[in-house]
């Protein structure tokens, strides 16, 4: 069989990281995207000539389409997208957050990941492929302080699913994962490193694992080829609902 193409954004760590350790160990070729060259060069190093690394930010159009434009012709004709990269900001209440920090959410979340989908669709249409993306359960459960991140992951559910509409009778596949407490850099980026919080978040939670998502990851891209997983919801045991807030007078 001859050996598959995946391209993983956001894979200097995390779910992005373990997603692209995974497909490579089952001998994919990787193109593995990130902003930080340093931490690709590992994923470089460990897999060799099936991993392909591009260092970019992933919010700057042009270094994105340089960086399609030039893969080499061993990793040209994308088989799957994982668009991973994206981030949570702050945990203020909306009346008191930084709107750059907003933007640069709905840069990254949204836009970023708009226009990558745009960029591959034709390929992943003509390899009759998949599109995995990573939104959150904030897409669906709304909490305090998630405001604009919770918002940015309700598009990229939805954006999910009207691709499912859109790429009807193209045999590409279309799923949105969302993730609850996972414990990555995640918690480390939304508070600005502040380790200390991360650390009373995950303790004693048994959050999810970014091998977790991998594993799930791997799974839907490699689901027979009539089957399509729409959402799959994945939370900690640890972690469920709880109700709503009242104010009194
Ligand atoms: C982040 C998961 O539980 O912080 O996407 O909303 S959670």
């Amino acid at each position: 069989m001859t050996a598959k193409t995946v391209l993983v954004t956001g894979a200097s760590a995390g779910f992005g990281a373990a997603t692209a350790r995974r497909f490579a160990q089952a001998g994919w070729r990787v193109i593995a995207c990130a902003r930080r060259a340093d931490r690709l060069q590992s994923l470089a190093e460990e897999f060799g000539a099936n991993m392909h690394t591009a260092a970019f930010d992933i919010r700057d159009t042009n270094a994105l389409r340089a960086a399609l434009d030039a893969l080499p012709d061993n990793f040209r004709g994308i088989d799957v997208l994982v668009n991973n990269a994206g981030l949570a900001l702050g945990t203020a209440k909306a009346q008191a957050c930084d709107l750059a920090q907003w933007r640069q959410m709905i840069d990254t979340n949204i836009t970023a990941l708009a226009t990558l989908t745009h960029a591959l669709l034709p390929q992943l249409i003509e390899r009759r492929g998949a599109i995995v993306n990573v939104s959150s359960i904030s897409a669906s459960y709304p909490y305090t302080g998630g405001n604009v991140y919770g918002g940015t992951k309700a598009f990229v559910t939805q954006f999910s699913l009207g691709l499912r509409c859109d790429l009807h009778g193209t045999g590409v596949r279309v799923t949105s994962v969302e993730p609850g407490m996972a414990e990555t850099e995640f918690t480390l980026v939304r508070t600005g490193g502040d380790q200390a919080a991360s650390d009373k978040l995950y303790q004693g939670a048994h959050p999810i694992t970014g091998d977790d998502i991998a594993e799930t990851i791997w799974w839907i891209a490699n689901l027979p080829a009539h089957l399509n997983v729409n959402r799959i919801e994945v939370m900690p045991v640890t972690q469920s609902f709880a109700g709503f807030q009242v104010v009194r007078d």
